[in-house]
C-alpha cells in the first residue's frame, strides 16, 4: 500500500472523530495564477473551518503523498517550478522519482481512499472535451469506482456538458443538484441540462448517499452546487469565451494534460479577470458545502453507533 505522509492536524482529526474535508492541489499548481493560489488555498481551508470541519489538502512533495499541507509545504507547493498535474496514472512516477506536484480530482479521490476520507471539496470536475471524443478526463473514471462524496459547481463549462453527463449516467454516478433541478456550468448557474436528482439540505445529501452505497453501488455521489448569485456570469455571456478558447487550443496544437489549464487561464485573459473572480468564489462556496456535508456525515455516523 502507498505510504501516506499524514499532517498531525489530520492524524487527531482522524483519531478525535472530527469531521474532515479534503481539498485537491492541482487547482493551486495549474488551475490558477500566483498569487492567488496560495491565497485561495488559505481561504478554502478557513471556510471549512469556519463550518467546524477539518481541511486536509492533498498533493505530493518529494515523491511523498501528503495527507495535509501545512503553511509551509501549502507555500512551497503554490510557488515550486517544478510541479506536475497529478492524476492516478502519475502515482507510481512521482514517487519513484520524488517528484512535486498537485493532485487532480481523480489524484485526490485516491489519496482520499486510502485515507479514509469520504468528502471532498473542488471547483468543477474534468469530462468530456469537446470535439475530442477520446480527450475525457480521469475523474470521470474515478467518480465511477471510489465511494464518497465529491462537491463541485458542475463540469467545468469548457468542456461537452451533455456527454459528461451521459458518461456519469453509463457510469452510474448520480449527479445532485444542491438547491437545483439543473445542471450548473462553473461560471455559470444554467446549463439547460438536468441533474439526476435534487437535494436541498447537508442532511439529505447524506442520505442519498447512504441509500447509493447501501444499494451496493461502489461509484460516487457528486453534489452539482450552482455558483452564488453574485458572482455568477450568464452562459451566453461566456459561451463565445469558451469557444474561442478551445479554438485557439485546437490552433497551437495543444493537447493531453494541457488543455484545461490553457482553456482555465485563455478564459480569465478573455474576461478580464472576471472568469477568475467566479471560480475563487465558487471554490469558496463549494469548500462551505463540504464542510456542512461533512459535519452531517459525522453525526449521523456517531447516530448510527449509539
Ligand atoms: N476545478 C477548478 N480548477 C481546476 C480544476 C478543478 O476550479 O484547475 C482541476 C481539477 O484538479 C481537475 C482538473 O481534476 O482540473 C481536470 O483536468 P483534466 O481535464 O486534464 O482531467
Ligand atoms: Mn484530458
Amino acid at each position: 500500500m502507498i505510504q501516506l505522509h499524514r499532517s498531525n492536524e489530520f492524524e487527531k482529526a482522524a483519531g478525535g472523530n472530527i469531521s474532515i474535508v479534503a481539498l485537491e492541489s492541482t487547482v493551486l499548481t495549474h488551475g490558477l495564477p500566483r498569487p492567488q493560489n496560495l491565497k485561495l488555498a488559505h481561504d478554502m481551508e478557513r471556510a471549512v473551518r469556519e463550518e467546524g470541519a477539518i481541511p486536509v489538502t492533498i498533493g505530493f512533495l518529494d515523491g511523498q503523498l501528503h495527507i495535509g499541507l501545512n503553511d509551509a509545504e501549502l507555500e512551497r507547493l503554490a510557488n515550486e517550478t517544478n510541479v506536475l498535474k497529478i492524476g492516478p496514472r502519475d502515482f507510481a512516477t512521482v514517487t519513484a522519482k520524488n517528484l512535486c506536484g498537485g493532485t487532480t480530482v481523480a489524484g485526490t479521490m485516491l489519496a482520499c481512499k486510502h485515507a479514509g476520507i469520504k468528502v471532498f471539496a473542488t471547483g468543477g470536475i474534468g469530462g468530456v472535451h469537446r470535439d475530442a471524443p477520446f480527450d475525457i478526463s480521469a475523474d470521470l473514471q474515478a467518480l465511477a469506482t471510489i465511494p464518497m462524496i465529491v462537491v463541485c459547481a458542475g463540469a467545468k463549462a469548457i468542456l461537452d456538458l451533455p456527454a459528461t453527463l451521459e458518461y456519469l449516467e453509463t457510469m452510474s454516478v448520480p449527479v445532485l443538484g444542491y438547491g437545483t433541478d439543473e445542471f450548473p456550468a462553473f461560471y455559470s448557474r444554467e446549463s439547460g441540462l438536468k441533474v439526476s436528482a435534487r437535494c436541498d439540505s447537508p442532511g439529505e445529501i447524506v442520505e442519498f448517499a447512504r441509500a447509493h452505497w447501501e444499494a451496493g453501488l461502489q461509484s460516487a455521489v457528486l453534489v452539482a452546487n450552482p455558483i452564488p448569485e453574485a458572482e455568477a456570469i450568464p452562459k451566453s455571456q461566456m459561451e463565445p469565451y469558451i469557444e474561442q478558447a478551445n479554438r485557439e487550443a485546437y490552433e497551437q496544437g495543444i493537447h493531453g494534460k494541457e488543455v484545461t489549464p490553457f482553456l482555465l487561464q485563455r478564459i480569465n485573459e478573455l474576461t478580464g479577470g472576471k472568469s477568475m473572480q467566479a471560480n475563487l468564489a465558487l471554490l469558496l462556496n463549494n469548500a462551505r458545502l463540504a464542510a456542512q456535508i461533512a459535519k452531517s456525515l459525522h453525526a449521523s455516523q456517531r447516530r448510527r453507533v449509539a
